[in-house]
Order: structure tokens, then C-alpha cells, then sequence
């Protein structure tokens, strides 16, 4: 027990959180925050998420398609992580540095939700969330999302392929990238008033790939509407990539020829790059790339290339030199 327990620390100590080296002031404050927490504000978030109408759709059909055999429930290897530790353990770095951001999070309003789709597309058009929920059908998916920082979680997100908005905006041929950006509202999200992050969080992926039948939006989580800290109303998952680039509370959608930077190439190109596909032979300059630990349980498992995703995306990188663009 205790050689394992040893094991794992070692394993850990030399992680530290994405952004930990650019904002240490930021985390002792956030520090004292936490420390305060009182009760009642968390049952006052608490009981909102309960109430949240959004819940009315959900749960919905799951699909299987594209559930690994790890933690295929039949196959008994790897369960569902607790949901609790998927809604309270959470990277949501305009609201904090620290996993604890729930609360914090909780004064985001999510409705109404505005999103923009923009660039080079026919016609630029804007649609509500709710209005653009009743163009899109929904299905639950169980995916694995792998953070850079070697913590993993198996979550069933409800929500809608990708591809389906990106059919909707039809985008020209010269389009090559998907860029996404979350909200920029330092009134709400406190963190975003320190401007020495390029706010707001923006990611990049090519056109291709958000055409993979992987690319997923997610909308739920658990059967019920996402929480503010899970990235409330929608945010993307890409299972095959480090978590970063799921973008959280995404408002546009833009179509473009160049690649822009995204969030974290902005603060750290050499650590957090723009292909971020997971890769257990590429380290972190900083760390071994190779395990990951289940938040909920504890548990180490070992971390595989593309996530364990190769299946569905690996073709997407055929023409690529696997030790330097796979990670970075
Ligand atoms: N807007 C925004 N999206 C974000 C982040 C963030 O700080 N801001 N963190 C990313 C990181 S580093 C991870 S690991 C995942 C975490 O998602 P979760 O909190 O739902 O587990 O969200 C990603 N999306
Ligand atoms: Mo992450």
C-alpha cells in the first residue's frame, strides 16, 4: 500500500497545473477565497443547476459507437467516473487557478446564450443556444478526457456532432480552421481581469478535424444540463487531444485560411501546442506523459496514443512526423 502510495506521489510531485509558473500572486489569492466558502452560496448554485429548465432534455439516447473497450461497462475495466468529482474537480481557468472554481463559476450566465458563426462561410449568421438545441438531435457519448496534467476521467456527455453546425454553416473551400473563443466578461469571470492572459480562451482546430466523427458538443453531462464549470451551455469535446483544446462556454464559431494562436500557444508554445494529440512517447518538458490518474478513483492507467482514440483519428495524421507534430 504504502510503496504504491509512494509511487504515485512521486509520480505527481513534479506536475504542476498548466498555468502554475505565470500567476502564483493569482493562486494565493484564489487560496484565500477558498477558505471562505460559505455553505449557503454553493446550496444556492446547487439548487439553480437543479432548476435549470435546460434539465427537461436530457437524458437522451446513448450511442456506442465510439466507446473504447476500457471502459465498455460490459467488458468491467474501467467505470464511469463519480460525478461529483467530474462537476467539482475542474480546470476553468477564468473563473481561478485551482480545480475549485465551481462556485466562482456558478454567477456565469448561461441563458440567454448568444453564438456566432462567422468568417469565411456564405452567410455569417448569430442563433441562440436554445434555437440552435431544436436544429441538432442528441445523443450521450461516454469519452475519456485525458488533461496534459496527467489526470484523466471517463464522463458521458450528452450533446451533438460537430460536423452537424459545421454542415450548417457550409464553409468555403479556402476554410481551414475552426476557431472557437469563450465569453469575455471579466464582471463575472473575476480572473479575466488580469490581462496578463491573452483573454479570451480561444482554440484552433483544422476543418478536418472537426469534421471527425469524434468531434463532439457537448450540452450535458450525467443526464442533466452542463453545469457553469463544465463549460455551461456548450463546449467542445476532443477525446483524442489533451484537454485544453475542449474549449469551455464556447460564443463563436469562425472559419478561417490562417491558424491562429490559440490560449495556451499564447502562454506556453513549447508545453501546450496547437495539435496537442495525446501522445505517451512525447513528454512534457516538465513531466512523463506515459500514466494518467483517474479523479475519482485514484487509479492509474496507463495513457495511450491518441487517448486510445487511433481508430477514428489516426488517418487524420498519416502524412505527419509523429514526434514532432503529434504533440506539439
Ligand atoms: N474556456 C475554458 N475552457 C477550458 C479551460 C479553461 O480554463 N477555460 N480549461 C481546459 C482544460 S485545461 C481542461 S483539462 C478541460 C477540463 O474540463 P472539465 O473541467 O469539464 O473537466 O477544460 C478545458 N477547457
Ligand atoms: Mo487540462
Amino acid at each position: 500500500m504504502l510503496i504504491k502510495k509512494n509511487k504515485e506521489w512521486n509520480f505527481y510531485k513534479n506536475i504542476t497545473p498548466e498555468a502554475t509558473f505565470i500567476n502564483r500572486r493569482s493562486i494565493l489569492k484564489s487560496m484565500g477565497f477558498a477558505a471562505i466558502s460559505p455553505n449557503i452560496i454553493m446550496q444556492n448554485a446547487f439548487a439553480a443547476a437543479q432548476n435549470d429548465p435546460r434539465n427537461d432534455l436530457y437524458p437522451v439516447k446513448e450511442n456506442r459507437e465510439f466507446n473504447l473497450e476500457e471502459f465498455d461497462i460490459k467488458g468491467g475495466v474501467r467505470k464511469l467516473t463519480k460525478e461529483n468529482s467530474v462537476t467539482s474537480y475542474n480546470n476553468y481557468y477564468e473563473f481561478g487557478t485551482t480545480k475549485n472554481i465551481k462556485r466562482a463559476a456558478s454567477k456565469l450566465i448561461t441563458s440567454p446564450w448568444n453564438i456566432s458563426f462567422k468568417g469565411l462561410i456564405d452567410n455569417e449568421f448569430e442563433i441562440d443556444f436554445d434555437d440552435l438545441l431544436k436544429k441538432v438531435s442528441l445523443e450521450e457519448r461516454v469519452y475519456k478526457l485525458r488533461c496534459v496534467e496527467a489526470w484523466s476521467m471517463v464522463v458521458p456527455w450528452s450533446g451533438f456532432p460537430l460536423k452537424s453546425i459545421i454542415k450548417m454553416a457550409q464553409p468555403k473551400s479556402n476554410a481551414k480552421y475552426l476557431v472557437m473563443k469563450t465569453f469575455f466578461d471579466p464582471d463575472k469571470a473575476k480572473s479575466q481581469r488580469q490581462d496578463w492572459y491573452p483573454w479570451p480562451y480561444t482554440e484552433v482546430i483544422t476543418i478536418d478535424e472537426a469534421m471527425n466523427d469524434l468531434a463532439f458538443i457537448a450540452t450535458g453531462v450525467y443526464g442533466k444540463a452542463l453545469p457553469n464549470q463544465n463549460g455551461s451551455p456548450l463546449r467542445l469535446v476532443v477525446p483524442w487531444k489533451y484537454g485544453f483544446k475542449s474549449i469551455k462556454s464556447i460564443v463563436s464559431f469562425e472559419f478561417s485560411a490562417e491558424r491562429p494562436k490559440t490560449f495556451w500557444e499564447e502562454i506556453q508554445p513549447k508545453e501546450y501546442g496547437f495539435w496537442a494529440n495525446v501522445n505517451p512517447k512525447v513528454k512534457h518538458p516538465r513531466w512523463s506523459q506515459e500514466q494518467d490518474k483517474d479523479i475519482g478513483s485514484n487509479r492509474m492507467y496507463s495513457t495511450e496514443i491518441y487517448n486510445g482514440y487511433s481508430k477514428w483519428v489516426a488517418s487524420l495524421y498519416k502524412d505527419m512526423n509523429k514526434s514532432d507534430l503529434l504533440y506539439r
